[in-house]
């Protein structure tokens, strides 16, 4: 495992993507460790609503509390494992097992056992039968994350300098809210493929995009066929401490959606933007004016401008279930969200046609490494090494082009410390050498 990022001459290998071993460790060092996105307070208001999600492989339920706070279970009975409750959403003050009907209340107790006094003679310890809870559940401006490692750091440190630019749609903007439920569909790729593409890949689009581009006539289409390139200026691609990353092409929010949908976006952004220059300054205000793509470690994607949330669930090392959600401003009005509801649908959702480009690729890049010649090969993520810099207005290594692979780069470095990480005790939040390590890249 000791090659299997090579984080100084930025190439990673593509066994990576196919090799089992690797997987599991995965699961446990990754998905046993890190904040997964669970679902958007919105979802759940009230006493006892409830929606099922994933952290990794693992099902769980997000359940509201009375008091208000929400706790995450896994949804596996305690008694013989089977599935406590079999819908997404609802509002439940007990969850009853299908299986023999063992009762859990709202806070994961055991509360009932048919014939418990008959059959068990009392002798059963309810207390020790509890659904298994989530060590920690934590939201981030109405984005709710769970963690199943009582010794993880916070959510608020995870997420550490992504938060100024997540701020720029999570707040600035007024907030965004989820439209669920989310979209479903099985792609046949490594979880890693499509969040490495969210995380900066802006170089694929005027390639793999090329046909939705010109069908589309959207803000990108200039990009088709590779026709153009994006000028000196015209974005920034970001690394920050735990892999996350994004990439930002700039006053072009709307780049994905239809002319007739972008004009309506843009009049509506502008009715904003002055307000928000006020409050947060003339950056942030042009940021919530342009299109970001990014990632959160490890498996999140968003589209800032195209109105995507996705999460890529891993189900094995060549199998990835994709949740894709609309997201909008909430202010927005709700003839405009309807109109992102179904532009986003039809470009980002499970048969949308910009989703239909990108499949391809995912599937073929993540399934040819299992050729025992092909996993020996190195992916190469090299793009603009010796243009990363800091800067003072913006946190993070910035790479200074709108095309490039500093956040590529910055996403495997993690998952490379991440995998070696005896422990989150062994970690020093204060470490600021990741960042020497992405500028020293040298190839
Ligand atoms: O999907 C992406 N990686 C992307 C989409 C990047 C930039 C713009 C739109
Ligand atoms: Fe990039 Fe083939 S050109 S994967
Ligand atoms: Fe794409």
């Amino acid at each position: 495992m000791d090659d299997l990022i090579d984080t100084k001459r930025g190439l990673q290998s593509a066994s990576m993507f196919i090799d089992p071993h690797l997987y599991e460790v995965e699961m446990e060092k990754i998905f046993g460790r890190c904040w997964l996105f669970l679902t958007h307070e919105s979802a759940i208001p009230n006493y006892g609503d409830f929606v099922t999600a994933k952290m990794g492989e693992d099902e769980v339920l997000v359940v509201r509390q009375e008091d208000g706070t929400v706790k995450a279970f896994l949804n596996v009975c305690r008694h013989r494992g089977a599935r406590v409750c079999p819908v997404e959403a609802g509002n439940r003050r007990a969850f009853v097992c299908n299986y023999h009907g063992w009762s859990y209340a709202a806070d994961g107790s055991l509360a009932a056992i048919p014939f418990e006094k008959e059959l068990y003679g009392g002798k059963i310890d309810r207390c020790a039968h509890g659904l298994k809870e989530v060590a920690k559940v934590d939201s981030y401006r109405g984005f709710l994350f769970g963690n199943f490692d009582p010794g993880a750091i916070s959510l608020e440190d995870y997420l550490g300098d992504v938060r100024w630019y997540l701020d720029i749609w999570m707040e600035a903007s007024g907030g965004v809210e989820l439209i669920g439920p989310p979209a479903r569909s099985i792609v046949h790729c490594n979880w890693k493929a499509p969040t490495e593409n969210f995380v900066g890949d802006a170089y694929h689009i005027g390639w793999t995009h090329a046909s939705s581009l010109a069908a589309s006539r959207s803000m990108f289409a200039p990009m088709s066929g590779n026709q153009m390139l994006p000028p000196a200026g015209a974005g920034a691609q970001i690394a920050t401490r735990f892999g996350h990353g994004l990439g930002i092409l700039y006053d072009v929010n709307p780049g994905v959606h239809t002319a007739q949908t972008a004009e309506k976006i843009l009049a509506w952004q502008a009715t904003k933007k002055d307000k928000i220059a006020e409050k947060y300054g003339e950056l942030k205000a042009r940021f919530y004016g342009s299109h970001l793509n990014g990632s959160l470690f490890p498996n999140v994607s968003y589209l800032w401008g195209t109105n995507t949330l996705k999460i890529w669930q891993p189900r094995g090392p060549s199998e990835t279930e994709v949740w894709t959600w609309a997201m909008a401003e909430k202010d927005t009005p709700e003839d405009l969200k309807r109109d992102i509801y179904n532009g986003l649908h039809g470009s980002f959702g499970t048969a949308g046609y910009w989703e239909a480009d990108d499949n391809d690729n995912m599937e073929s890049a993540s399934l040819l490494p299992t050729g025992w010649q092909s996993r020996k090969l190195r992916l190469n993520a090299q793009m603009g090494i010796g243009n990363d810099t800091v800067m003072d207005e913006m946190p993070g290594v910035i790479g200074q082009a709108a095309i490039g692979e500093t956040s590529y780069r910055g996403y495997y470095r993690f998952y490379d410390e991440i995998l070696k990480l005896p422990s989150w005790d062994a970690f020093d939040l204060n470490d600021e050498g990741w960042k020497q390590q992405l500028i020293d890249a040298d190839r």
